[in-house]
């Protein structure tokens, strides 16, 4: 399993016209994603399964492995790398124990027990937020600072800060510990999503 957190890029179809999904995609794997989630709310199990099966052929030549979000049958369906969770989904232990031990299992933890439980029951990852509030459609709470870094001490697997991040307003994160910053927004409703991944990223590189 090769993890690297740096740049996470959460996609969101529904904020696309279609025809430009697949491309944003390549984009992202251009400008230097390092880890890529398929995020889709209301698709049908086929629809999920098709558009992740043409992401994941486009991730796997940069190399860059893809997350499906919520749903382990898909992700192993599709042959992808990983499967995210949260807190209202599969329990981790599930998930791990479906997926296998050579697959990537995120969670998605808001608080210091969240996160050892995530990690004990076999998290490679954890993803905290939301820092900011944001656009993106998303049942969630904010989370402050200060729980980020105490939940980065607590456990030994990265970390990553999410929601409403942008290259202009990460410096909040600077010594928190993070591994990685996820973002969709940021990239997914940019007109040139390669650019603004190659942006955040190094935004991310400098703090
Ligand atoms: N979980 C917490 S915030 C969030 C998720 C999935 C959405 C982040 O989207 P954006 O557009 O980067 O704020
Ligand atoms: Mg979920």
């Amino acid at each position: 399993m090769n993890l690297d957190t740096t740049l996470y890029f959460i996609t969101d179809s529904s904020t696309v016209p279609a025809e430009q999904f697949l491309p944003s995609i390549e984009a992202a794997c251009k400008g230097g994603a390092t880890i890529i989630q398929l995020r889709e709310k209301n698709k049908s199990t086929r629809e999920y399964m098709e558009l992740a099966a043409a992401v994941h052929e486009i991730t796997s030549r940069y190399n860059v492995p893809l997350i499906i979000d919520d749903r382990v049958d898909v992700a192993l369906a599709i042959g992808a790398e990983g499967v995210h969770v949260g807190q209202t989904d599969m329990p981790v232990a599930t998930a791990r124990k479906l997926m296998g031990p050579g697959k990537i299992v995120g969670a998605t933890t808001k608080t210091v027990p969240q996160a050892l439980e995530a990690y004990e029951q076999g998290a490679d990852y954890c993803g905290v937020g939301a820092i900011y509030p944001t656009t993106t459609k998303v049942v969630t709470i904010l989370t402050s600072v200060d729980t980020l870094k105490e939940i980065v001490k607590a456990v030994p697997i990265p970390v990553n800060a999410i929601g409403g991040l942008n290259k202009d307003n990460i410096d909040v994160l600077a010594g928190s510990g993070i591994k990685g910053i996820c973002a969709v927004s940021a990239i997914q409703k940019s007109a040139d999503p390669e650019a603004a991944t190659r942006e955040l990223k190094a935004a991310f590189l400098a703090l």
